[in-house]
């Protein structure tokens, strides 16, 4: 197999690009990719602070590369969710990422902030580990990146992941969440800008970016994630694009031209949690304030029992 371009050795071949890469075509195919995404979408300029949110795995990890190597201002932020030997591991990956690579990483211990790791507040909480989890990312993300200036805050959502999520709102018609399914979320107040610049590559095409640049990255998965609906979405996307390559791409591009259809019900009225001051969907404190209420309120049972024995 040779390279479409330069016909030396090829190490991917991309069906649904109709292209063959060696390394030296795919990294730079994967960073002309990025950097049309984010001037198209008017992502940011040079002169923006960004902060990329960091899990130890591979895209994350990749995003930061290429955003470093196109000479963006790009500090990280790990957030380490104490979920068994997995956050440790993962931990580890990204700061060995960020000493290689003399990069500035955050690394913020969930269990500070809450009260709880997401293992302990799964059992408190009784929800469903990935619903808790979002809600305490979403909300420390934003906080961080909000606190430490930065102007953006980009995540390594690849398009395997958005037209897993894209299909998932679509089979239950959430029109809602299909209004605000984009490459850019502006900021407002204190909700600071989002931005996903990997949309347009795919997993395999990350990973053997990864792979080409010496990024070592966390391969086991979130133990959590076995059960999640997201990866039978993923397995039904892979299947359709076995059989016709370019499904998912066509899939996201397509939903991105129509997308102006689908308004949300009605506009997000945007509060302020009295507790913390941050930005919430409902009066009263956000949900991440009564998530931290309920862990205080659990060990001082846990204590109350302990003196009482
Ligand atoms: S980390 Fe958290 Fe994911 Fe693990 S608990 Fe679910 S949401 S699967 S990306
Ligand atoms: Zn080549
Ligand atoms: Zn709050």
């Amino acid at each position: 197999m040779k390279c479409t371009i330069c016909k030396k050795p090829a190490i991917i071949k991309l069906r649904h690009a109709n292209l063959q890469l060696c390394p030296e075509h795919l990294v730079a195919r994967v960073e002309k990719v990025v950097a049309e995404t984010i001037r198209k979408f008017k992502m940011f300029t040079p002169e923006e602070r960004i902060l990329v949110a960091v899990s130890g795995g591979k895209d994350s990890l990749a995003l930061w590369e290429v955003l470093a190597k196109l000479g963006y201002r790009a500090d990280g932020v790990y957030l380490d969710l104490g979920i068994g030997g997995y956050s440790a591991r993962s931990r580890e990956y990204s700061e060995e990422f960020a000493r290689s690579r003399g990069l500035t990483l955050h690394v913020v211990p969930v269990r500070r902030e809450l009260g709880a790791g997401i293992d302990e507040l799964v059992k408190i909480a009784r929800g469903k580990p990935c619903s808790l989890c979002g809600t305490v990312k979403r909300y420390l993300l934003n906080r961080v990146a909000l606190e430490g200036g930065y102007d953006v805050l980009a995540t390594g959502h690849n398009l395997d992941d958005e037209a897993a999520t894209l299909l998932g709102n679509v089979l239950r018609w959430e029109e809602g969440y299909l209004a605000r399914q984009y490459p850019v979320l502006p900021g407002e107040g204190k909700l600071v800008r989002r931005v996903k610049p990997l949309v347009f590559l795919s997993e395999r095409e990350i990973a053997a970016y990864c792979i080409v640049s010496g990024i070592r990255y966390i391969y086991e998965e979130c133990p959590h994630a076995a059960g999640a609906r997201s990866i039978v979405l993923k397995h039904v996307l892979n299947e359709l694009e076995d059989r016709y390559p370019g499904t998912k791409l066509q899939f996201l591009r397509g939903f991105l031209k129509v997308r102006d259809r689908f308004r949300p019900p009605e506009p997000v009225e945007l509060h302020y949690c009295p507790s913390c001051g941050m930005p919430t969907t409902s009066e009263g404190p956000c949900r991440f304030c009564r998530l931290k209420e309920r862990v205080a309120r659990e060990a001082l049972r846990v204590t109350g029992n302990d003196a009482a024995a």
